[in-house]
């Protein structure tokens, strides 16, 4: 039946004047009560997936006031920064999430650099007693970095800052891609130079393209780059930094196409070749590289919607399920076109670390749901505790390396990460086992340390033995130098974040003294070439990873641990900062609820 207006007895087209009173009044009311919703209403709770710890952050500068009271001892260290609140430390306004993939609210971030001018966090005067000096980590470290950076090699991937130009590594291709400073982006966010940082997105907006004929490392350039980009995404909310990752990431989805699904080491970005390096066993591509890409795709998938970044990287994790392990460790060594390892070598140093660290962070980011993934962890940890962990004569915990059927007793630099990595792995391990992987941890810890205490520099090796009669030191010659690089840093921090015992402060402080020191040039900051030796040679290098990590990782050693707190954040192996994903097991494409 059609009912028309007509068809209403009392239908008429005006209405009385007080009728249109009534109506006025209930519109007026209902302009009001919007009013008031829009500016009194709590922010968007129902939205919020993310805290970013940058609220009510004790910010940190080492040193900088000499003028303050006495400071009390380095061991009362710990205790005092746990309970510091004081009116003196500036605040840092929350980065609000909006319900969308933008996870910043673009009307903080202004807020949140006025808050993050330079101040002092009193702590760090605990260690101006040792020096008589002022200190300050981000001005006179970081800022001399990205300054000398700026002058002498900007836009070039690294710095010479003995030759005064631009640096690159086959690793980068032949293009330069302003690697530095993608890499430092965050770290320029995070320590609240917020100039240098716009100079940064500007670079990154202007100039930033990978539409470019140059064969780079699938590995290298998706921690650094794609991880780099990410962070300083999720931190600032700047649209640019997104738009360029996923390019990026385009460009290196080729890489994958190969018989197995396990992508090449290097792809060409313009034409897609890709191919391994020519050094790897029997053309094969390398665990710590394939194997560290899980982090990086799934924010992808996350963010885009595409489920191609998340399926590639499940399909590798997969691939590696269905393998045979020789007792049960993983070579590092596996040949893209048959499937098969090749030589068997197993190592938590090069070639195979961030695998291991990726599984455990795999399950962290996934907030604890990804269980696949921390299984595998588990079960390759206990490997890795059986047949590569020993103590040496003098009680230092080391972690060896298995090659030719043997245990070779050394370490590598790259390995310290590993005390970290336990650490971070303790919650939530089998069997009840967290107190002892906390202790592992602190016991890595301590033995990288001693690698650095046993030289002359104080400064780490690249690797060091354990093996008739010597312990922590390097032998050959070319394992002796020491190029910026972060994993003992890194150790220390976590180490410091789940213990609060003030000696990894005071570690961390010794690094700090010795890089000043020994590596601290005009123009900028340079890898030595013998940590043995009085007088040192220079490499000539400012590694990107020396601001991306090192210089990052110093920083948050003396920070809160209200500034990214673990819960929240997970740090990629460049140490880029990417959030849990507290949803991401339901909203991923590709994931079991959605199948
Ligand atoms: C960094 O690029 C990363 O930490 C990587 O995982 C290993 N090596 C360097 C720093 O030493």
């Amino acid at each position: 039946m059609i009912v028309s207006a007509s068809s209403f007895p009392h239908h008429r087209a005006t209405l009385r004047l007080s009728e249109k009173f009534i109506l006025l009044l209930i519109l007026s009311a209902f302009i009001t009560l919007c009013f008031g919703a829009f500016f009194f209403l709590p922010d968007n709770s129902k939205h919020k997936r993310f805290d970013f710890g940058l609220e009510d952050v004790d910010h940190q500068v080492l040193g900088h006031h000499s003028n303050q009271s006495p400071s009390p001892s380095v061991a009362q260290f710990g205790q005092e920064s746990r309970s510091r609140k004081s009116p003196g430390y500036f605040k840092l306004l929350p980065l609000r999430v909006t319900e969308t993939t933008c996870f910043c609210d673009p009307s903080m971030k202004h807020n949140f650099f006025l808050n993050s001018s330079p101040d002092v966090w009193l702590d760090a005067n605990l260690f101006l007693s040792s020096t008589g000096s002022s200190f300050d980590l981000r001005a006179w470290m970081m800022k001399h970095a990205w300054d000398s950076y700026r002058q002498y090699g900007w836009g070039h991937n690294e710095l010479k800052p003995i030759a005064k130009k631009g640096h690159s590594t086959n690793i980068f291709g032949n293009s330069q891609m302003g690697a530095t400073i993608v890499d430092a982006l965050d770290t320029l966010y995070i320590m609240g130079l917020h100039d240098e940082f716009k100079d940064a997105q500007e670079w990154i907006e202007q100039n930033l393209d990978f539409s470019v004929n140059a064969e780079v490392s699938v590995f290298e350039v998706n921690i650094r780059f794609i991880g780099g980009l990410l962070a300083a995404y999720y931190l600032s909310g700047q649209e640019v930094f997104k738009v360029k990752a996923v390019q990026l990431a385009e460009k290196l989805l080729p890489a994958f196409n190969t018989p197995t699904g396990i992508p090449w080491a290097m792809v060409n970005l313009k034409s897609g070749v890709g191919r391994n390096w020519g050094w790897a066993s029997a053309g094969s591509s390398i665990l710590a590289e394939f194997g560290t890409l899980h982090m990086e795709f799934v924010h992808l998938t996350y963010l885009t919607g595409n489920p191609a970044y998340y399926q590639k990287v499940m399909h590798i994790r997969k691939l590696l399920a269905k393998m045979d392990r020789p007792n049960g460790l993983y070579p590092n060594y596996l040949n893209p076109r048959t499937g098969r390892w090749g030589q068997h070598h197993t190592s938590v140093g090069g070639l195979g670390d961030s695998f291991y660290e990726y599984l455990l962070k795999a399950w962290l980011m996934s907030d604890k749901t990804d269980t696949e993934a921390r299984k595998t962890y588990d079960d390759a940890i206990e490997a890795i505790e059986r047949h590569l962990i020993r103590k040496s004569n003098g009680g230092l915990t080391f972690i060896g390396e298995w090659k030719n059927g043997h245990l070779e007793r050394k370490m590598g630099h790259l390995t310290c990460f590993a005390g970290g990595m336990f650490a971070l792995g303790a919650d939530g391990s089998p069997d009840d086992k967290a107190g002892h992987y906390l202790q592992l941890g602190a016991e890595i810890a301590h033995t990288c340390h001693e690698s650095y205490d046993r030289t002359v520099l104080k400064l780490g090796p690249e690797a060091f033995k354990f093996d008739s009669g010597l312990e922590a030191v390097a032998v050959r010659q070319n394992e002796k130098y020491y190029i910026l690089r972060p994993e003992v840093i890194e150790t220390y921090w976590y180490m410091w974040r789940f213990t609060h015992d003030p000696k990894y402060r005071q570690w961390g402080w010794e690094a700090v003294q010795a890089i000043d020191k020994y590596c601290r040039v005009s123009g900028g900051f340079s890898g030595v070439k013998d940590v043995y030796s009085s007088n040192p040679t220079y490499d000539d290098v400012q590694q990107s990873f020396f601001l991306a990590e090192t210089l990052k990782y110093l920083y948050l050693l003396f920070s809160s641990d209200e500034l990214l707190p673990l819960e929240n954040w997970v740090f990629n192996t460049e140490a880029h900062p990417l959030p849990v994903l507290h949803q991401g097991n339901i909203t991923l494409p590709g994931s079991e609820t959605q199948r």
